[in-house]
């Protein structure tokens, strides 16, 4: 790769995640990789995705025109990778959940790098206990409700967290799409009462107001919300590295718009980015998807921590 450009007008938001801010900070993000990927339903390299997204972010600034803030008023805490790639998912749940609770004791927000989406059992654990004090909103295109009959993996995470306590009502799933899940898990998800919002109604009844809606009703059940991003709920076109991207998903713009809410929600704690395989990508689009939201929820937080202020 040829050296980057420097410009000191214009600095970039991979520079910022390394510890370039504004003194006096606002508050801290903390950014956390979690490279889990042994037992993926679709075999692949997830584990390679938080040096993807961290690389992505070389090719963003630190400014948000949208809102006329630079993201360096936050200051960021890089905690680098956690040593789970030879782990099974069942392994790495006391060491990823100690980790995302370690990183939350001194930071407003968590950013957890995927890994795919066993992450999101773990990152659950170290965001609330009793975990019954924690809401969870997923974007993803599936409802990660399959049996737990053959072990933990990326295909269970909501079904794993029922069944270690959380409430259904406890869970929002935004994205589910048509003929990339069964009736069977459809069930399982009536049964325990999840809240579903496809990928159709978002855009019917538009993105803000899915999630509005879905913040609120997590807001007055949990003391603390643990937002799943699987970027397979993006439109393939723009997610190529997620193994269950498909057409008819979500636009980025529209999962920007998303994580910027969320990063604005005062109960949110961590969002997760997961399910990419970087050798499969084109054009580092899916990194990029997924810096761009990184970067829309740390403008949402800086907003938040503004405002508190
Ligand atoms: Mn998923």
């Amino acid at each position: 790769m040829s050296p980057l450009y420097q410009d000191p007008h214009w600095p970039r938001a991979s520079a910022w995640i390394e510890g370039d801010h504004v003194s006096p900070a606002l508050g801290f993000l903390a950014v956390l990789g979690a490279p889990l990927a042994l037992g993926s339903i679709t075999p692949g390299r997830c584990d390679l995705a938080p040096s993807a997204i961290r690389a992505a972010l070389q090719r963003y600034s630190s400014y948000d025109v949208e809102a006329g803030r630079d993201l360096r008023q936050l200051q960021v805490r890089d905690l680098g990778d956690l040593d789970l790639a030879a782990l099974r998912p069942e392994q790495a749940l006391q060491p990823l959940a100690e980790a995302v609770s370690s990183a939350l004791a001194s930071a407003e927000a968590l950013v957890l790098l995927g890994g795919d989406n066993s992450v999101t059992r773990p990152g659950c654990h170290g965001t609330a206990r009793p975990l019954s004090a924690c809401g969870l909103l997923t974007f993803d295109a599936h409802f990660d409700l399959r049996d737990l009959g053959g072990g933990f993996n990326n295909g269970n995470p909501v079904r794993a967290l029922l069944a270690d306590g959380l409430p259904g009502a406890n869970v929002v799933q935004i994205g589910i799409q048509s003929f990339v899940n069964s009736k069977a898990y459809a069930d399982v998800a009536r049964k325990f009462g999840l809240g579903l919002v496809t990928a159709d109604q978002v855009q019917t009844r538009g993105i803000d107001t899915v999630v509005q809606d879905a913040l609120e009703h997590l807001g007055r059940r949990a003391d603390v919300i643990y937002v799943d991003l699987d970027l397979d709920v993006l439109d393939r076109a723009y997610a190529p590295a997620t193994p269950g991207s498909r057409p008819g998903g979500l636009a980025p713009w529209q999962l920007r718009r998303a994580a910027r809410l969320c990063g604005l929600y005062s109960k949110v704690k961590v969002i997760d980015l997961v399910e990419i395989d970087p050798t499969q990508d084109i054009a580092g689009a899916t990194a990029l998807a997924a810096g761009a939201c990184m970067l829309a929820f740390a403008a949402g937080l800086h907003e938040r921590l503004e405002v508190i202020r």
